[in-house]
């Protein structure tokens, strides 16, 4: 599972695509503050499951195409979720600038009052050299020294071809919903525990005056709840972290939970942990910034 083959091109990639985030970020800004209106909230949701790979079949996972589909149904079987406000990605449709493309989707279109709900798959790895030696691309915040990475559709072919944490956590940190719940099921997927970029922040803090005051005080405001496959060392295999946690969403999550009609997120990590701890050698772990329980569906 693990991708060795990355190059120290990683670093100069890193702040080029870094740089190109902010810039995309500022030119959303004036359509993200003009989303004010409070309407009832929406659930939105990004469906990634790439599974495929570019000239190396022998890294195809089949089985993260089928999670995807089952994860489609489970979430349009409850009421709150309507499937124009789902996007399912698979295969060779899902390269990195197709999953950017996306997440800018979702910060134009989720509302403060709206829930948001991001699930990947595919390989993931710490972030190393050719040499094999650890890279923490800026923010500096590994203490394993390595940031964890994502292989997108090439991203056995070109070595350009990853996510990484610190990216997906700066495009998540521009949602101005509620609620994000962001699921990972890759190898190492316990690095993808970010905490959101702009938390606590104050207009103060901001020079720039696109960024409105509202606008900064909804960033601040973001729970998110972050559900890995396994921890930051581990390996995970199989899709067996996502079968489980689409089984509770389909209702044994509750049944397991609180019972009180609704499978949450935490109910249903619950749930996956259980049974991967009791099937699997991997340990899948949580990173619960959400006040209360995250709605995913209802039973
Ligand atoms: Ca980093
Ligand atoms: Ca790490
Ligand atoms: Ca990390
Ligand atoms: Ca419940």
């Amino acid at each position: 599972m693990e991708k060795n083959n990355l190059i120290t091109k990683g670093v100069a990639f890193g702040t080029v695509i870094l740089f190109i985030g902010l810039a995309s970020a500022s030119s959303i800004n004036v359509n993200v503050s003009n989303f004010s209106t409070f309407e009832d909230t929406e659930y939105w949701a990004l469906i990634f499951a790439v599974g495929i790979y570019y000239n190396n079949p022998w890294q195809n996972r089949p089985s993260m195409l089928e999670v995807a589909d089952d994860l489609y149904e489970v979430l349009i079987d409850s009421p709150n979720w309507k499937t124009d406000h789902i996007r399912k990605i698979t295969g060779a449709e899902a390269t990195g600038q197709r999953l950017i493309r996306e997440l800018l989707w979702l910060i134009q279109s989720a509302d403060s009052d709206d829930m948001v709900f991001i699930y990947i798959t595919t390989h993931g790895s710490p972030l190393k050299n050719i040499n094999g030696m650890p890279i923490d691309l800026p923010p500096k915040d590994e203490a394993d020294g390595a940031d964890e990475i994502l292989a997108m559709y090439k991203g056995f072919d070109k070595w350009y071809a990853i996510i990484w944490d610190d990216l997906l956590n700066f495009f998540l940190s521009l949602l101005k919903s509620e609620g994000v719940c962001l699921v990972i099921d890759s190898c190492y997927a316990g690095g993808f525990n970010d905490d959101p970029m702009f938390a606590g922040t104050t207009l103060e803090d901001y020079s720039i005056e696109s960024f409105t005051q509202g606008f900064v005080e909804d960033l601040s405001a973001q729970g998110r709840v972050v559900l890995m496959s396994c921890e930051e060392d581990e390996l995970s295999y199989g899709s067996f972290f996502s079968n489980y946690l689409i089984d509770g969403l389909g209702g044994l999550a509750d049944y397991w939970g609180n019972k009180d009609g609704i499978n949450s997120a935490e109910e249903a990590f619950d749930y996956a942990k259980y049974w991967v701890n009791l099937m699997c050698s991997f340990n899948p772990t949580i990173h619960d910034l959400y006040p209360g329980e995250y709605t995913v569906t209802y039973t």
